[in-house]
């Protein structure tokens, strides 16, 4: 159910945020990185550690079966929160980065060869590069990349020269996070398919601050995160096709995978399992769950409104900082809720610390997104991000400790 929408109850949910750094109530906007949870998130946890641990598909037991449901329903809500047809497209990963690993190594290693080619884009985290350079490093495929404007925006006019029955997978992120560019995936993915490459989609900051729809993308893979939309950390998830889950060989090996053992073969265990060898996180994936749950009854229609209308006000107070430079694109309709900057000769370490002390915490640095700096000629970027629980008075703030650093450096 959703309910009226208004920013100060929704941060009274959050317990972390009910605090004070060096004296001074904490602004925290650093949620790129990774989000605060909600209670219902924390308690989701803690009934589960205090009542139903026991290990899943393991144990005839009562509270095997309970921790199996709650895992198993788990799924069901994450699959439904992307659109995906079914529960059993969902792997739980250890988060982002492991499930573009997992798609890197176990398609790549089976459908990429020498010669053949791999598009990325330098907006790119490095989630989404590196992976791809070992899977070239090991099969003698080369990468390309799709280029940036100097807004931080794809060159898509290079797409059809880029593109070619060479190229076996296209992977791009759905928004950047060190720039906040969203990037147009559903028109990357009909070109990709077009020359019969897989789409896989970086959704690391999609999945927080869109509805995602996998099918209406036309995605073949999406990755995201729990820990940075509400959930735990060490949970997220790969969504892909069943057929392209069923074709696919297992990542990793071990218990939970299996449907039997020979001495020197196996066979494996049906989708999802047979991507889940071990132990899986499974406190994770409830409270990733829970997680949903509580993105869905705050409502993502009314998170994505009040974030626009934040980030436009945003926009114009840092954009008005003396001597402040904004990276990425101007539009709102092509940025979301990250304003990454630099301010005079001020070293964005600098900016961070000195904004620190005011406590407004932002992150400083290449945010793992080295190529993007690059094309700008820097080294880092002071980045401010926001999310549902943020408001009008955080940028306040943080224009206000801005100018202080404005009056150092000046
Ligand atoms: N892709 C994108 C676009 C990301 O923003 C991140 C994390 C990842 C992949 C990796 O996600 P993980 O959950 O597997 O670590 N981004 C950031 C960030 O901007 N600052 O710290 C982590």
């Amino acid at each position: 159910m959703t309910t009226a929408f208004d920013p100060v109850q929704i941060r009274r949910q959050f317990p972390t945020l009910d605090q004070e750094i060096n004296g001074k109530p904490l602004v925290y906007l650093d949620n790129a990185a990774t989000s605060q949870k909600p209670r219902a998130v924390l308690d989701a946890l803690k009934v589960y550690y205090e009542r139903d641990n026991a290990n899943v598909h393991r144990g005839i037991h009562e509270l095997s079966r309970r921790s199996t449901v709650a895992y198993e329903e788990a799924r069901k809500k994450v699959a439904d929160w992307v659109g995906a047809a079914e529960a059993a497209e969902i792997i739980w990963t250890r988060g982002t980065t492991e499930a573009i690993n997992l798609v890197a190594t176990a398609w790549g290693l089976d459908n990429v060869g020498a010669g053949d080619e791999i598009v990325l884009s330098v907006l790119e985290h490095h989630s989404n590069i590196v992976p791809w350079q070992l899977l070239a490093r090991r099969t003698g495929a080369r990468i390309r990349y799709i280029e940036l404007d100097d807004q931080g925006r794809l060159i898509l006019d290079d797409l059809p020269a880029l593109l070619s029955e060479r190229t076996k997978v296209v992977a791009i992120s759905h928004i950047s996070n060190a720039l906040g560019t969203v990037n147009p995936v559903k028109e990357i993915a009909a070109a990709a398919h077009e020359v019969g490459a897989l789409m896989v989609v970086d959704g690391a900051q999609g999945a927080v601050h869109t509805k995602v729809d996998v099918q209406d993308l036309g995605a073949d893979c999406y990755a995201f995160s729990g820990h940075k939309m509400c959930g735990p950390t060490g949970i997220g998830a790969l969504w892909a096709r069943r057929d392209l889950l069923e074709a696919m060989s297992p990542y990793q090996g071990g218990g939970e995978m299996i449907h039997f053992v020979e001495r020197d073969e196996s066979t494996w265990a049906q989708v999802p399992h047979k991507f889940e060898a071990g132990t899986p996180n499974i406190a994770g994936a409830i409270g990733m769950g829970a997680a949903v749950d509580f993105l869905a009854d705050t409502g993502m229609e009314h998170i994505q409104a009040h974030e626009r209308e934040l980030m436009e006000y945003a926009l114009a107070q840092v954009g008005s900082v003396k001597d402040i430079h904004v990276y990425g694109p101007e539009s709102l309709d092509e940025r979301s809720a990250v304003i990454s900057f630099t301010l005079a000769d001020a070293h964005p370490h600098d900016i961070s610390t000195i904004l620190d002390t005011e406590g407004v915490a932002v992150r400083a640095g290449h945010h793992c997104a080295q190529l993007v700096m690059k094309h700008f000629g820097i080294s880092a970027t002071a980045r401010a991000s926001f999310y549902l629980y943020n408001t009008k008075d955080d940028v306040d703030r943080l224009v206000e400790a801005l100018a202080l650093v404005g009056g150092i450096f000046a």
